[in-house]
């Protein structure tokens, strides 16, 4: 591999760093370079220079998963490839992720689950109608944020209301930093707009509930029906349409990817994502005569005042709050569970050195 990149693979979203990474693996010369489009039990598929193949692990890789999960490989990420003489091909190598949207998994491990590799641009799609929820999208926010891409939020199905930049504005208050967009996949308003996110071969990952309208959005974009649509159900009951976050190339430039609507987003100890999409909150907060201001009864704080005079809307606090003493928690439990690794290595490290110096009988 060399560390040129071919138009193919740079219309892919290659950058020179992770061209340079991939080209300096060992025994490169005999790998090809790629990027996951989808990952399913075990298997992923890559797009290379030379088109799709169906690719496993390799022994390294499975040793960096069994010590870390968060190195399985994942839709986004660029690999280098390795073809065996039996025609197997493995992934040997996984380049350093640019950005990582991590969520916290429910129950799972401490570490939380990657979702999506190298995005530049994250979607968070939202309906226009049912009316949009707006605490739901402040946490999308703070996901986003968290994972180093550029944070939109992209307003559907504005076919569907007649208020569309009313409803617009009600959500740019709780997005600050964030551009919202206003389109429909049905009638192709504003359509232009949220193209203009994948210019310069950018990748947009959708991220949003099911049902909002992500993998219409895909296919509107993209101009053909890609993927699967599911018609609403007359009882109103959300189904999930899509079953796997996937890789899309678009014919006028940039990769999309889809997700499946995800039900509970948790936040992974959101410390810098939380901050980043409640700016306002933050800056009060700092403003505080002490430190460790819960916001409560505190004399002096800076919250609270915010709060009385309105300039801090009850909501958003609400909503900040809630999400901080998630991440709170969620800090904590790692915290637990990395005591926890540190008395166990500790235990082994004890038992190691009793072994080796036995005392001589
Ligand atoms: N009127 C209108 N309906 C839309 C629009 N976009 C999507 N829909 C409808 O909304 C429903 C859900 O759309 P999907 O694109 O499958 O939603 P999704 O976000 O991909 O859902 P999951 O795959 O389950 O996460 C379908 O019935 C679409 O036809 C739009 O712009 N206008
Ligand atoms: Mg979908
Ligand atoms: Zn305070």
């Amino acid at each position: 591999m060399s560390a040129e990149i071919s138009p193919t693979l740079q219309a892919l979203g290659l950058d020179v760093s992770t061209a340079e990474y991939l080209s300096e693996v060992p025994g490169s010369d005999e790998l090809v370079p790629g990027r996951v489009v989808r990952v399913d039990k075990g298997l992923s598929s890559v797009l290379t220079e030379d088109g799709p193949v169906r690719a496993s692990w390799s022994g390294g890789v499975l040793a960096a998963i069994a010590a870390d999960p968060q190195a399985t490989p994942c839709t986004g990420d660029w690999v280098a490839l390795r073809q065996w003489p039996d025609d197997r091909i493995t992934v040997d190598a996984v380049a350093p992720r640019r950005t990582a949207i991590v969520r916290a998994e429910v129950g799972g491990t401490s570490k939380g689950q990657v979702l999506a590799a190298n995005v530049d641009v994250i979607a968070i799609v939202v309906g226009l109608h049912p009316e949009p929820n707006i605490s739901r999208i402040e946490r999308f926010l703070a996901l986003a944020w968290e994972s180093g891409a550029r944070p939109v939020v992209v307003l559907t199905k504005a076919d569907l209301v007649v208020d569309a930049s009313s409803i617009a504005e009600d959500v740019a208050t709780a997005a600050p930093g964030a551009d919202v967009l206003v389109c429909s996949a049905t009638t192709g308003e504003g359509l232009e707009e949220v193209r203009s996110l994948l210019d310069d071969n950018a990748t947009l990952a959708l991220l949003g509930v099911s049902g909002a309208g992500k993998s219409s959005l895909v296919n509107a974009l993209a101009g053909v029906e890609l993927l699967n649509v599911q018609a609403i159900r007359e009882d109103g009951k959300g189904r999930h349409t899509s079953v796997r976050r996937e890789l899309i190339q678009l014919p006028s430039g940039g990769v999309v990817i889809d997700t499946p609507g995800l039900r509970g987003i948790g936040l992974q100890e959101a410390g810098e994502g939380l901050a980043a999409a409640f700016p306002d909150v933050t800056a009060l907060a700092e403003q505080c005569r002490f430190k460790d201001c819960v916001h409560v009864t505190e004399p002096g704080c800076a919250v609270r005042e915010a709060l009385d005079d309105g300039t801090l809307p009850v909501r958003r606090y609400e909503s900040w709050a809630k999400l901080q003493r998630e991440a709170a928690y969620m800090a904590r439990r790692a915290d637990s569970r990395l005591q926890a690794e540190a008395r166990k290595a500790w235990v082994r490290q004890t038992k190691d050195y009793r072994r080796d110096f036995k005392p001589r009988q």
